[in-house]
C-alpha cells in the first residue's frame, strides 16, 4: 500500500507512534509517506521506503494565526495525488482529520477518491476535543473518517460518551518495537551502563515525559524525596517542557538535586529505560501511557496512577504497581517495598518484559493495522 502518515513531529507519545508505525509498515514494504510541518523526530531520512513532506507555512501581514490546517489539507491532497496514495492516516485528531477531511473533497472534486483512517490519542478527545471552540469540527471529523482506531478501551468509551457518537472504534493498542526496547544482555553490561548515574549500591528511577502539568513531574520528585530519604537512590529525568524549571526549584528545596539527573529530550531512550529499577509515571491521566510500555518492554516496572488507558497496560502487583492521583506517599512506599525485596523485583521485571512481548510487540500489533487499512479500502 501507499500510505499517508500526519502527525505531531516533535516530541510527544502520539508522533512515536506515528513514526514507528510508518517504519514498520516500511520495513513490511509498503511505501510511506509523512506530511508534516517538520520531520518526525525518529526518523533518520535513510529509510527505505519512507518519504517526507513538508508542509510549508507562509505568513501574511494579516494572518495573526497562520492557517497550518489548510496548508497541510493543499499538502495532503498534493501528495496524494503525486504519488498514489491508497489511504491517510491521521494521528491526534485536531487539527490532522479536518485536514484529511478537506483534502479528501478536494479530491473527490478531482475524481480521485482518498479515504482517510485517524487514530485518537488522548487529549484531541479528553481535553482539547471538548473545548467548545473545537467539539463541532472535531466531532465531524471523526464522524466523516472513513477509519477511527483508539489506542485503548477508555478512549474509545470516552470518544463515544463525551462526543455523543456511536461509530464503531477499532481498539488498536500502542506497540513497542522489543528488539529495539529491550533489557541488557547479561548484569555486567547493566552494571556498566549504570555506572554513569549510579553507584552498585543504589536504586536507579527514570521518568520520561513530556513535562507538562498532566505529568504531574512534582510528583515525581515528591515519590523521589520520600525513597532517597530510606535508601540510597539515584533519579534521572528525561525529557523537557513547561514544567522543568519549577521541578528543579521543587529538588533544590527538597535538597535532593545532587541525586537527580535532569538528562533533557534524549533520542535514544531505549539505551536509557533498561538501566532504571523502577519507571515513575503518577500522570494526571493517560489514555495508554506508551513511556511505561517502553519502559516494560526493557524490563523495567512502573509505579503509576490508575487512570484513563493505564490498567489495560499494567496489571497491578504483577507487572507494576497501581495507585490513586497524587497519593505520592502510597507510590513511595510501594517503591521501598519493591526495591527492598529483590526476588519480588526480579520477577515484577520479568513478567513486564514478557506482557511486553506478549500483547504489545510491533509484530503483533502493527499487522492489525494493516488489517485495518484493507477494511476502509474494501468498503470504499
Ligand atoms: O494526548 C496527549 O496528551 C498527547 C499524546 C502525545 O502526543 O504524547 O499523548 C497521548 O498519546 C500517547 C500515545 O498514544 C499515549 O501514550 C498517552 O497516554 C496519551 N496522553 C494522554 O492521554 C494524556
Amino acid at each position: 500500500m501507499r500510505i499517508g502518515i500526519t502527525c505531531y513531529p516533535t516530541y510527544g507519545g502520539s508522533g512515536v507512534v506515528a513514526t514507528e508505525l510508518g517504519i514498520e509498515l516500511a520495513a513490511k514494504g509498503h511505501e510511506i509517506h509523512f506530511i508534516s510541518y517538520s520531520q518526525p523526530f525518529r526518523l533518520s531520512g535513510r529509510d527505505d521506503g519512507i518519504f517526507y513532506h513538508e508542509v510549508p507555512v507562509s505568513s501574511y501581514p494579516l494572518f495573526e494565526f497562520p492557517p497550518y490546517d489548510l496548508a497541510l489539507a493543499s499538502r495532503m491532497a498534493e501528495v496524494a495525488e503525486f504519488n498514489s496514495l491508497d489511504l491517510l492516516h491521521v494521528h491526534y485528531a485536531i487539527p490532522h482529520s479536518v485536514s484529511a477531511l478537506l483534502a479528501r473533497q478536494m479530491l473527490a472534486a478531482r475524481g480521485r477518491h482518498l479515504p482517510f483512517v485517524t487514530t485518537l490519542h488522548g487529549t484531541d478527545i479528553t481535553l482539547v476535543g471538548l473545548d467548545r471552540s473545537y467539539l463541532p469540527i472535531t466531532r465531524h471529523a471523526i464522524e466523516q473518517s472513513d477509519g477511527v482506531t483508539s489506542i485503548s478501551s477508555y478512549l474509545r468509551d470516552e470518544t463515544n460518551e463525551r462526543f455523543e457518537i456511536s461509530r464503531h472504534i477499532e481498539v488498536i493498542p500502542n506497540f513497542v518495537n522489543c528488539d529495539v526496547y529491550t533489557p541488557f544482555r547479561d548484569d555486567a553490561t547493566r552494571r556498566e551502563a549504570r555506572k554513569r548515574f549510579a553507584k552498585p549500591d543504589e536504586a536507579l528511577l527514570m521518568h520520561l515525559s513530556n513535562f507538562r502539568p498532566v505529568k504531574r513531574v512534582a510528583d515525581v520528585i515528591k515519590v523521589f524525596a520520600r525513597i532517597a530519604g530510606e535508601m540510597p537512590a539515584q533519579l534521572i529525568l528525561v525529557g523537557d517542557g513547561p514544567d522543568r524549571s519549577s521541578v528543579e526549584w521543587l529538588a533544590h528545596d527538597l535538597g535532593i538535586h545532587q541525586r537527580i539527573h535532569f538528562l533533557g529530550k534524549q533520542e535514544r531512550v531505549n539505551e536509557l529505560l533498561p538501566q532504571a529499577d523502577l519507571l515513575l509515571m503518577p500522570s494526571e491521566l493517560e489514555s495508554f501511557g506508551l513511556a511505561a510500555l517502553e519502559a516494560m518492554a526493557c524490563k523495567v516496572p512502573a509505579i503509576a496512577t490508575r487512570v484513563g488507558g493505564v490498567p489495560e497496560l499494567i496489571d497491578h502487583g504483577d507487572t507494576g504497581l497501581l495507585y490513586a492521583v497524587g497519593d505520592t506517599e502510597a507510590m513511595a512506599r510501594g517503591a521501598i517495598d519493591l526495591l527492598s525485596d529483590p526476588v519480588r523485583l526480579e520477577e515484577m521485571r520479568n513478567t513486564a518484559r514478557q506482557t511486553a512481548q506478549k500483547r504489545f510487540c510491533a509484530s503483533l500489533v502493527v499487522p492489525r493495522y494493516v488489517e485495518f487499512y484493507k477494511q476502509v479500502l474494501e468498503q470504499q
